[in-house]
């Protein structure tokens, strides 16, 4: 018999894709929904596996223990990823509390309803490179090594999820393994996410649809993998005889600028002509540099990435210029 997956966040960019994965893979996979007052987009982006046979959908919610508890008692799983936040750092200094509610107390709640329900469940929490803060090691990256010092309540957030993680594991034996991904994109992005927002916007301007791309912080520089890639990884984390935490990277960083330079250059379209910034996108303490040293998860899981930064971002600008030219 296949076995069986629980994803919170099922509907998210990495929950699609992973669900999506698991079921080529033979799980049958079980996810929860937030209830939203319009129930029509809410599930788009899981919309090629949503009358699939293998799929179970529930509402539930992770600051809600009693809905966790009842969907977990009904499932059983073998694993569990825990993949649902309030994940836009940004928006995260504007909601600070709800922030630590669903990103932080969410999933302590998860793990006391598995602590109910299934104990013997493998999870996957969905830690992040956020949690680094401004730390760098003197060689430039940041690895599992490197201490967590966050400077966004995102990150604060993460960093509980992070350690309530470990202390569980330690604490009652539970097979419980981090995740410290760090950015990973793909067509199913937010759109209010930079690179995304640069891809779209880029496509319009091409389109005569827009006049001006309005960005934040130029200079910050990110480590920008493919989400694909990287739920792969969720799922080989998973499948290791033991629990443990694992950074995921592709170890090549690049800035904001360079992000818009390369977009705009596919799209032979003039930077200086559309591209204008505002404080309005700053963050009030900004995280300036991610770049990962994944050595441990290519050596310990053979893990390695198929896309590149250059043949993701040409997805996601054909992405959108389809969408638009088709509209
Ligand atoms: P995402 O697209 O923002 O998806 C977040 C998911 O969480 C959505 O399905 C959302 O549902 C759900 N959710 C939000 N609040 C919830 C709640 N209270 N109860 C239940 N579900 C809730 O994020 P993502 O990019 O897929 O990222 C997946 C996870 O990895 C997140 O935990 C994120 O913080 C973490 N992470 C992401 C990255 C990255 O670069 N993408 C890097 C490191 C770590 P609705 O859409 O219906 O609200
Ligand atoms: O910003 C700068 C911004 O919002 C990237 C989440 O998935 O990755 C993500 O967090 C950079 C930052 O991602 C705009 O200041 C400039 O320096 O795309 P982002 P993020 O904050 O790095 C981590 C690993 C996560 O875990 C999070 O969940 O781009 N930037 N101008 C801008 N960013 C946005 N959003 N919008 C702008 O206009």
């Amino acid at each position: 018999m296949g076995k069986t997956a629980f994803i919170t966040g099922i509907n998210g960019q990495d929950g699609s894709y992973l669900a999506e994965f698991l079921i080529e893979k033979g799980y049958t996979v079980w996810g929860i929904l937030k209830r939203n007052s319009v129930a029509e987009n809410q599930t788009y982006r899981i919309d090629s596996i949503r009358n699939n046979p293998n799929l179970h959908l529930s509402y539930g919610d992770l600051i809600d223990l009693a809905s966790l508890v009842h969907v977990l008692q009904k499932c059983q799983p073998d694993e569990i990823y825990n993949l649902a936040a309030q994940s836009h750092v940004r928006i995260s200094f504007d909601q600070p509390i709800y922030t630590a509610q669903v990103t932080g107390i969410g999933t302590l709640n998860l793990l006391e309803a598995v602590r109910l329900a299934c104990p013997k469940a493998r999870i996957y929490q969905a830690s992040s490179s956020e949690m680094f803060g401004n730390n760098i090691d003197a060689d430039g990256y940041q690895r599992e090594t490197t201490a967590l010092s966050p400077v966004s309540p995102y990150g604060c957030a993460k960093v509980f999820s992070h350690n309530i993680c470990c202390n569980y594991r330690n604490s009652y034996n539970m097979f419980i393994s981090n995740g410290i991904l760090f950015n990973h994109e793909s067509p199913r992005r937010g759109s209010n996410f930079v690179t995304n927002k640069v891809a779209k916007e880029a496509a319009k301007i091409k389109l005569g649809l827009s006049q001006k791309l309005v960005l934040g912080n130029m200079e910050a520089t990110r480590d920008w993998g493919h989400a694909k890639d990287y739920v792969r990884a969720m799922w080989m984390i998973l499948q290791h005889d033991t629990p443990d935490d694992f950074v995921c990277a592709t170890g090549i960083s690049h800035s904001v600028q360079y992000l818009v330079d390369y977009v705009f250059g596919l799209l032979d379209l003039d930077v200086n002509q559309y591209v204008e910034t505002d404080p309005r996108y700053l963050r009030p303490e900004e995280l300036r540099d991610l770049k990962g040293d994944c050595t441990k998860m290519k050596t310990a899981l053979g893990w390695k990435p198929e896309y590149t930064f250059e043949s993701m971002m040409k997805e996601m600008v054909d992405y959108w210029m389809d969408f638009y030219t088709k509209k």
